[in-house]
This record gives C-alpha cells, sequence and structure tokens, in this order.
C-alpha cells in the first residue's frame, strides 16, 4: 500500500519552514522527485520514498500584515493550507511564545491534520523549551508535537514517520522516481544483513554479502528471492542453523520489519551459498555494486 498526499508547511518568518524542507529532502532514504512541472508555484519539493510520495507546498510566514503585500502573502499561505490534508506548523523553539506566535494561532483554522514542529532545537534552552511545549500543546491538544534540529538533523526521520502516519492510501501525484527499484534492493540488503548481525551475534559480519537476485513488486505484495554468500563452510553452518533455525529466524525478522516499514507483505526467499571468493567474483561484485 503506498501513501500519498498534500502537506503544508506553514509558520513564522524566519522560523526555520525552509531549512526544515531542504533537510527532509536530503534524507536517508529520500529519493526526490525533480521540482514538478506543475502550475502550482507553491509544490516545493516532493519527497518519495519506500512508503510513498509527499507533496510538499512551502508558504510565506505568517504575521501580523502591516502593507497590502503583507496580506497578500499571509492569504497565500492560508490558501495553501486549505489545499492540504496535513499542515506542519513550524515553530521556532529556540525563542519565547510570543504575540507573533498568539496571532499565528489565533488566525490559523485548520480543518484537517496538523503536527506541530519545533525546530532550532540544537538552540534552544531545556527550561524554555518545556514552557513553549507545553503552550503549543494546549493550543492544539490532539496534534501531535516533535522537536528537530534541520542543522543536527535530529528527529528529522521521525517526523518523516510521523507524517506517513497520519496520511492516508493514495495515488502517485508525480511519477514514481527511476530509482525506486533500487533503493528498495538496497533497503532490503540492508535489512536483511542487519538481522544477520544481529542473531548471529557478529560471528560472520564482514564475510557475509548478500544480493537481491530476483524481485516483483506488487499493489500489495513484494517478493525478493536473495542470496547470503558467505566464505566458509562453518559459516555456512552458523548462518543456516540446527534444523534451519537461524535463517528461518533471519527471514521472519526481516519480513516483519520490511512490511511494517512498506505498508505490504513481504515475502523473501533465501539462499545461502560459500562463495570463498565472492569479494574478487565480478557476477556477485556487479549485483553488489551495481558496476
Ligand atoms: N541552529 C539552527 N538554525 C536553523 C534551523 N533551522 C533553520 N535555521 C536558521 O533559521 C533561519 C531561518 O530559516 P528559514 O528556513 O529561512 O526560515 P523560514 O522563513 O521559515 O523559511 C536561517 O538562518 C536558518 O539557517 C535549525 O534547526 N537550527
Ligand atoms: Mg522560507
Amino acid at each position: 500500500m503506498i501513501k500519498s498526499g498534500f502537506v503544508t508547511i506553514a509558520g513564522r518568518p524566519n522560523a526555520g519552514k525552509s531549512t526544515l524542507l531542504n533537510t527532509i529532502l536530503k534524507e536517508k532514504r529520500a529519493i526526490v522527485t525533480p521540482k514538478p512541472q506543475t502550475t502550482n508555484r507553491n509544490i516545493q519539493g516532493v519527497y518519495n520514498d519506500l512508503r510513498g510520495q509527499i507533496v510538499f507546498i512551502d508558504t510565506p510566514g505568517i504575521h501580523k500584515p502591516k502593507t497590502i503585500y503583507g496580506e497578500h502573502l499571509n492569504k497565500q499561505a492560508y490558501h495553501g493550507i486549505r489545499g492540504s490534508e496535513l499542515t506542519l506548523l513550524v515553530v521556532d523553539g529556540s525563542v519565547p511564545y510570543g504575540s507573533g506566535d498568539e496571532y499565528l494561532f489565533q488566525k490559523l483554522k485548520i480543518d484537517h491534520d496538523l503536527i506541530v514542529v519545533l525546530t532550532k532545537i540544537d538552540l534552544a534552552n531545556p527550561t524554555d523549551i518545556e514552557v513553549l511545549k507545553t503552550k503549543w500543546q494546549e493550543n492544539y491538544p490532539d496534534a501531535p508535537l516533535i522537536e528537530v534540529s534541520s542543522v543536527n538533523n535530529f528527529n528529522v526521520e521521525e517526523l518523516i514517520t510521523l507524517i506517513f502516519d497520519k496520511l492516508e492510501e493514495g495515488p502517485l501525484y508525480f511519477p514514481e522516481p527511476e530509482d525506486y527499484e533500487v533503493k528498495l534492493e538496497q533497503y532490503i540488503n540492508e535489512i536483511v544483513r542487519e538481522k544477520i548481525i544481529m542473531l548471529t551475534h557478529e560471528e560472520i559480519p564482514y564475510s557475509v554479502a548478500v544480493t537481491v537476485d530476483h524481485l516483483t513488486k506488487g499493489e500489495k505484495k513484494i517478493e525478493a528471492y536473495l542470496t547470503i554468500y558467505c566464505e566458509k563452510e562453518s559459516q555456512k553452518g552458523i548462518l543456516i542453523g540446527k534444523g534451519a533455525k537461524m535463517i528461518k529466524r533471519i527471514r521472519l525478522q526481516a519480513q516483519y520489519e520490511l512490511s511494517a516499514y512498506l505498508n505490504k507483505d513481504v515475502l523473501l526467499e533465501i539462499m545461502v551459498k560459500v562463495e570463498p571468493m565472492w569479494r574478487s567474483d565480478p557476477k556477485i561484485l556487479k549485483k553488489l555494486l551495481g558496476v
């Protein structure tokens, strides 16, 4: 199941909205769609990962307007918020709650989901941040609140997970990026390697390679055929385990984690092969490194 949605980034001027968006688009598993051809100039970035697609709408900072142009900017922000299904309300976590925040809160009429994002947490003082948190939790008792730092990349991945939790199943508004499948293979590989290392207690960490030999990707289900290469028969013995218990645990735990993340059923077929020279086998290296 693919999730998707339009998400507005709103807040006061200088709150850290644009910086946050840039940091999100640089996340590890992001597959960024190049700036889409669209008539909606407000669309600032399309974030894709294996879970789905988030179309971000950046908005001008909301402030007490002193000019007609200022009013126009505020209107643009309200318009962006109305056109989305989720709003990230970005608040500068390094300054105390003030009249500008109260103005924003009074003006915002949000009829959909909201996440309060306290940013610049790297600059914040722990006591002040507690006061600020309490205040915004009183303003929006039903909304999740998360502290992030765009500069230190703190909690940004957690924020993306929160966004996907809020979004529903939906279409890809922009075409699936070309490297989606490469990313998917890399992720499956990463999770299987992680389970091997965890479950075999690092008895065979670096002598093992995992390749994804075949992948079928359906709406609701992903099937992957994998090979684990090791260098010695003894390692193969550990990987398979007594009564094939080890390989089963590796497979089940990897399947469980992958399906939770991908929102789909995941079936893995895993073979274990001894290949003393896998590090210098061009066929295996090609699969591993794509070279
Ligand atoms: N230390 C720190 N500075 C930040 C962070 N996020 C944004 N800034 C800085 O805050 C200022 C305003 O950020 P910007 O993203 O332009 O705010 P916007 O007006 O809401 O889009 C810039 O100088 C940023 O470098 C952060 O997480 N930590
Ligand atoms: Mg900005």
